[in-house]
């Protein structure tokens, strides 16, 4: 820190020189934006650490042209973790405890779903989190999600199968199809979100689980923490991965060195895998994900520990790790994402929603070429964790840890 007189002059020029560029590049002008403003932080950064380019971080803001109404249409919900849409139009919301509500689109609750979920623990940042619907969802009314399980060793995050009943009372059929090894004590930084890809499979991000020692297990390939995985409905690994035919390594490891990712989506023009994961004291990142890359943590991060002390060697950049899209610093603390796949609200095509837990808001990121090129707040009045964000028929719908469904939808 003591670079900081140095340094800090030259990240603001960096800034200006960023936001200049954005401002008058031709590419702007094409923008569905009317205006650009200044970016949307405005809080003194927790590092001097420079972006590796400009517009990697404190994009011009934006803001959303078409008037919408936000409206909060269930409160009393126990810990939202998630909230998926369902074909019909309404959404599946799993709770931090072991259940699950649904929601109609203006907000009726059901009743808790209920089901054994064995040995779920759901002490600390554990509990049942993401969810994702089989393809075949209407006829199988099979779904998948995540859970902190609790075995002899500690703690583990698994990835379960089990089936809606007819009624939609229970979860039938539980069954954990993998675990993301090795078991820890502590019950934090488990990840916790899946997504099936177009040909069925499973992406299923995980965390490293918040201890030093398992921090360090992001980088090395022998285990599932820290990483982004890619297995099948069974919990095998996906054939033809990276490192298939890599000796002495999961072959179900997609890319690496993440620290607590908790959204993740597919872009809907481009197909690519995005993911946000929650950074230390500064190092929130947006990544995009390529099969086989090292995303740097815990050796190049952008962020400090929680004391202020730099992390490892305190290196930003390095030639063998990928550089994250975008990075938050001060920290967003992202929990869920999605893109917005409708033409409901024109401007916000294949733009990026995040959820804000400290930040209290929902980021909106536009984004061209795979570079953001906007950022805009939503909710920010409202004072909420916002802990997962989805989009259904052009509507989007954010639960939040006080227990309310927001809907945000056009005028
Ligand atoms: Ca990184």
């Amino acid at each position: 820190m003591k670079n900081l007189k140095f340094y800090l002059p030259l990240f603001f020029a960096l800034l200006l020189l960023s936001c200049k560029t954005n401002g008058s590049s031709s590419k702007s002008e094409t923008l569905p934006v009317s205006e650009k403003y200044p970016p949307v932080e405005t809080g003194q950064p927790n590092t001097a650490y420079l972006p590796a380019f400009a517009g990697q971080t404190r994009i011009a803001g934006v803001k959303t042209a078409t008037p919408y109404e936000v409206k909060i249409i269930a409160e009393g919900l126990a810990r939202p973790w998630s909230v998926v849409p369902m074909p019909d139009g309404r959404l599946l919301i799993t709770e931090k405890g072991g259940t699950l509500r649904i929601a109609t689109a203006d907000g009726t609750l059901s009743a808790a779903i209920t089901g054994t979920l064995p040995n779920l623990n759901s002490g600390g940042q554990g509990g049942l989190q993401g969810l994702t619907l089989a393809p075949d969802f209407e006829t199988s009314r099979t779904l998948y999600f995540m859970f902190s399980e609790k075995g002899e060793q500690g703690n583990v995050a698994a990835v379960a199968k089990a089936n809606l009943s007819a009624g939609e009372t229970r979860l039938e059929n539980v069954q954990v199809i993998y675990r993301a090894l090795p078991y820890w004590e502590k019950e934090m930084h488990y990840g916790g979100r899946l997504i099936f890809d177009r040909k069925g499979n499973l992406f299923v991000a995980t965390g490293e689980r918040s201890v030093l020692p398992a921090r360090y297990k992001a980088q090395s390939l022998d285990n599932a923490l820290g990483k982004i995985l890619h297995i099948t409905t069974d919990g095998k690994p996906v054939a033809g991965g990276p490192f298939a035919n890599t000796p002495g390594v999961l072959a179900e490891i997609y890319s690496y060195g993440h620290r607590n990712p908790l959204g993740i989506d597919f872009h809907p023009a481009t197909g690519e895998l995005w993911v946000v994961e929650m950074g230390p004291r500064g190092g929130d990142e947006l990544n995009l994900i390529q099969p086989g890359k090292n995303y740097g943590w815990p050796t190049v991060t952008y962020g400090i520990e929680y004391n202020g002390n730099t992390i490892g060697e305190g290196i930003t950049a390095s030639e063998d790790t990928e550089q994250p899209v975008y990075y938050w610093d001060p920290v967003i603390s992202p929990g869920g994402m999605t893109f917005y796949d409708s033409n409901i609200i024109p401007e916000w095509k294949n733009n990026l929603f995040i959820a804000g837990l400290s930040s209290k808001h929902i980021i909106r990121l536009v984004i061209r070429e795979n570079k953001i090129v906007g950022e805009e707040r939503l909710l920010e009045d409202q004072g909420q964790r916002i802990r997962d964000v989805a989009e259904s028929n052009g509507a989007l719908f954010a639960v939040t840890d006080e227990g309310r469904l927001y809907r945000i939808r056009k005028k």
